[in-house]
C-alpha cells in the first residue's frame, strides 16, 4: 500500500482553515480516497487533552516556551496515534494547523527563539512533514470580524483574544513561512467568497498530486 499525502492548513483567527479543511476532505472522499480529517492543538485523547489546558489560558503562566513544549507534546501523541497510522495505511490526511503554528504563534509573533523552534519541530515531528501545506491568508480585520460573528461577543478563546498588532504579526509571521518553503506551500487569499475559495484548494490539490477521477494519483 502506498503510503497517503499529508496537507496541512495554516493562517490566522477566522481565516477559514475549518471550513475548507472539511470541503477539501468531502471534495477528495467523492473522489473515492480514504481520508482521515484532524486538527492541532488535538487529534487524539491525549492530546486533545492537553488542547483544553492551552486554549482555556490555564497554562499561560507557564510562559511562551512552556506553552511551546505543551504543543510539541500534543504534536508527538497526535503523530503516533493519528497521523502516521492513518498515512501507512494509505489514507490522505487534513490537518487544521500543525507545525508552522508554533513557528509563528510561539516563534515569530510570541518571541521564542528560532532554535528553540527548530528543535522542537525537529523532536516533535521528525520525518513527519507535510507534502503540502496551504496558507489561506486574509487581513487581520477581516478574519476577526469572522471570529467575533461566530462567539457573538468577539471575546474568544486564549489566542483570539489578543491584540491586533499581534495578529498582524502571525499574518506576516504565515507568509514568512510560505516564502521560506515555496515547495511546500501555497498561500490562498481567503478574504474571497467561501466558494472560490474552495475551488482553488480544490483544482491546487488535484494538480499537485495528479488526482484523477477514482482517487489514482
Ligand atoms: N496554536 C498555537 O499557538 N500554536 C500551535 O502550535 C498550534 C496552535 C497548533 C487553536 O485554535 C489555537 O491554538 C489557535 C493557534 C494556537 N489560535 N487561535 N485562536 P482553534 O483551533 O480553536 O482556532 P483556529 O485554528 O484559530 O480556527 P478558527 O478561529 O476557528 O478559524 P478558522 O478555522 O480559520 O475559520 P472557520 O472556523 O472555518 O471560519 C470562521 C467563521 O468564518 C465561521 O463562522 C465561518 O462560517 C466563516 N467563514 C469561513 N470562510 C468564510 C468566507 N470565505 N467568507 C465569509 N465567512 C467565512
Amino acid at each position: 500500500m502506498a503510503r497517503g499525502k499529508f496537507i496541512t492548513f495554516e493562517g490566522g483567527e477566522g481565516a477559514g482553515k475549518s471550513t475548507q479543511v472539511r470541503r477539501l476532505a468531502e471534495h477528495l472522499r467523492a473522489l473515492g480516497l480514504d481520508v482521515v480529517v484532524t486538527r492541532e492543538p488535538g487529534g487524539s485523547p491525549s492530546a486533545e487533552a492537553i488542547r483544553g489546558l492551552l486554549l482555556s489560558g490555564r497554562v499561560r503562566a507557564l510562559g511562551t516556551l512552556g506553552e511551546a513544549y505543551l504543543f510539541a507534546a500534543a504534536r508527538m501523541d497526535h503523530i503516533a496515534e493519528t497521523i502516521e497510522p492513518a498515512l501507512e495505511r494509505g489514507a490522505w490526511v487534513i490537518c487544521d494547523r500543525f507545525a508552522d503554528s508554533t513557528r509563528v504563534y510561539q516563534g515569530a509573533a510570541d518571541g521564542l527563539d528560532v532554535e528553540i523552534v527548530d528543535d522542537l519541530e525537529r523532536i516533535a515531528v521528525g520525518n513527519c512533514r507535510p507534502d503540502l501545506t496551504i496558507v489561506i491568508d486574509l487581513p487581520v480585520d477581516v478574519g476577526l470580524a469572522r471570529v467575533a460573528g461566530r462567539s457573538g461577543n468577539g471575546t474568544g478563546d486564549r489566542f483570539e483574544a489578543e491584540a491586533v498588532a499581534v495578529h498582524e504579526a502571525r499574518r506576516q509571521g504565515f507568509l514568512g513561512v510560505a516564502a521560506a518553503n515555496p515547495d511546500r506551500c501555497v498561500v490562498i487569499d481567503g478574504a474571497r467568497e467561501a466558494d472560490a475559495v474552495t475551488s482553488d484548494i480544490a483544482a491546487l490539490v488535484t494538480g499537485r498530486f495528479g488526482l484523477a477521477i477514482g482517487g489514482r494519483a
